[in-house]
């Protein structure tokens, strides 16, 4: 139907939150071409350590999916997880391109606790519902700020588009709208308090989306 669903309520009513984590003095650097490339090449080994994780997280993900959800979904979770072994491939050859030396890489406290949080869908008391809530707004967080850097009227530093579109592009957008339909079709049927733990879930990507800017963007 066309009605709106909990994610975009949710969305909403945290919007403060939702844009703290989505037009970072980060990201918005990138797009005013004032970024520092220090933090940049900061950003790009945490991140590298951040997806390996990632992909651990989006197997439990796909592990939930495949015990309590019918087959629809399934296909496009393992798409998302068959498309990250292309992502740790790009990671590393833009390593290269910005001598980032990833075996020397050592991931950051935000990005240890960022982790930690991820690990936590391992557990499977942990539902469906929560874990794919999480996904999309993981997906959505860069989405959105890297589709920003590429939008009309940005000054974002050539070398930095490929980055960006990585993200940015529609078809990266089409694949965050797909998780959030998914997203909102177990929100519709879920209880109220996996309801609430998907929001707590929620807001909790987006401290944890801030803290990983944060610690891409400071010098220390
Ligand atoms: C920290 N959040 C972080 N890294 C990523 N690569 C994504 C989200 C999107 O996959």
């Amino acid at each position: 139907g066309v009605e709106a669903g909990t994610t975009a309520a949710w969305m909403a009513r945290h919007r403060g939150m939702y844009e703290r984590a989505t037009r970072h003095p980060f990201t918005v650097s990138i797009r005013d071409g004032t970024v520092d490339l220090s933090a940049f090449r900061r950003w790009l080994g945490q991140d590298y350590m951040f997806v390996k994780e990632f992909v651990a997280f989006l197997a439990s993900v796909l592990l939930k999916c495949c015990r309590q959800s019918d087959g629809s979904d399934m296909e496009i979770i393992l798409g998302g997880l068959a498309s990250l072994s292309d992502e740790l491939s790009w990671f590393k050859k833009e390593a290269e391109k910005w001598s980032v030396n990833l075996a020397e890489v050592s991931p950051l406290k935000s990005n240890t606790e960022y982790c930690r949080f991820l690990q936590s869908f391992s557990e499977p008391e942990i539902s469906y519902t929560v874990a794919i809530t999480t996904f999309w707004i993981i997906e959505t967080v860069y989405q959105d700020s890297f589709a920003f850097c590429i939008e009309e009227g940005n000054k974002t530093p050539p070398e930095l588009l490929g980055t960006c579109q990585r993200w940015g592009s529609p078809e990266f957008k089409q694949y965050c709208q797909s998780l959030q339909r998914i997203a909102d079709r177990c929100l519709a049927e879920a209880p109220a308090d996996a309801a609430r733990s998907a929001e707590e879930a929620f807001l909790r990507v987006l401290e944890l989306e801030i803290g990983f800017w944060d610690m891409s963007s400071s010098r220390s």
